[in-house]
């Protein structure tokens, strides 16, 4: 029997400074992910969105951390509804907003796994902290705090920390990483495929290798999947692109892999911003992934 997916919706764009990033999950809905997983035979579940506070008014002891305490609230309720999710035994779907919801998603979801696996597939590490971000945009930093680095307010939302395992992660795509991000990768050993290792292993040994990476050593895998992660050509519609990415054709095959191995236990797919958008192509995109993460063959 195939599992109940249900779609939670975060309409956040105070984890950085580009507005429209709000109206990722909107964009989303409206490229028909509901039919397309429907039409493969999944009961969906919509919970629609989680909702977003206002921007903070003073920075005070958030210096660094921009609207460190409407993260957190927001944070917080994205944690609980997804904990629910999992509890009811559905695949938790979520749909960004900026990668700092990723924070709220993996709160949610680590609570249920002893040894989570997570996949970020992204052109950034998000391994900042404010000490070391460049920008002070929580964006930069949702995998630093999984892992417990950063402000207590964020790492211990849910009430404990860490969330993951250095040897539980594997960035997939990276090609814009800070000096603070490059030391922590090596000071905690995580598994990183940058493009190097992408142009000269292929997509198909990066994720056979990262299966076997994380198969036997997890008990669950979350994958939080940023759109610019793909090449800006392909999904032109993301606040920060980098040139030099993950191909349409190169992701396809990535997800089609991952279905197979039915290693996935939780997904968000985040930073699909409309406003910078070609006609909607980037939530076009993130569908047509999901679509093949859920199990659409070509034939
Ligand atoms: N590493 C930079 C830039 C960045 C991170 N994530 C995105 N952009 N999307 C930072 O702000 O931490
Ligand atoms: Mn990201
Ligand atoms: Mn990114």
């Amino acid at each position: 029997m195939k599992k109940k997916i249900s779609i939670i919706g975060v309409p956040m764009d105070l984890g950085q400074m580009r507005r429209g990033v709000d109206m990722g999950p909107s964009a989303i809905r409206y490229a028909g992910v509901v039919d397309r997983l429907e039409q493969l035979g999944y009961e969906i579940e919509d919970l629609g969105d989680i909702e977003i506070g206002k921007p903070d008014r003073d920075i005070g002891e958030t210096v660094n951390l921009r609207n460190l305490k409407a993260v957190v609230v927001a944070s917080r309720k994205l944690a609980d509804q997804v904990d629910l999710v999992v509890q009811k035994g559905n695949f938790p779907l979520v749909l960004g907003g900026d990668h700092s919801i990723a924070i709220g998603s993996l709160a949610g979801i680590s609570k249920h796994y002893k040894d989570l696996g997570v996949i970020w597939y992204d052109a950034h590490g998000d391994l900042n902290s404010s000490e070391t971000s460049p920008t002070g945009n929580i964006h930069g930093m949702p995998l630093a705090v999984s892992l417990g680095i950063g402000h207590p307010h964020l790492t211990f939302i849910g009430g404990y920390a860490p969330k993951i395992k250095p040897e539980n992660i594997v960035i997939i795509g990276a090609r814009s990483l800070d000096k603070g991000e490059k030391e922590l990768i090596k000071d905690k050993g995580i598994k990183v495929y940058t493009m190097h290792e992408i142009d000269r292993l292929g997509m198909t040994k990066v994720i056979e290798e990262t299966i076997h990476y994380l198969k036997n050593k997890t008990d669950g895998v979350h994958l939080s999947l940023d759109l610019d992660g793909l090449d800006p050509a392909d999904a032109p519609g993301v606040g920060t692109p980098v040139i030099g990415g993950v191909s349409y054709r190169e992701s396809h095959l990535a997800m089609e892999m991952l279905e197979e191995s039915k290693i996935i236990t939780s997904a968000e797919f985040v930073e699909v911003n409309p406003i910078l958008d070609e006609r909607n192509k980037t939530a076009i995109v993130a569908v047509a992934l999901m679509g093949s993460l859920f199990g659409e063959k070509l034939l």
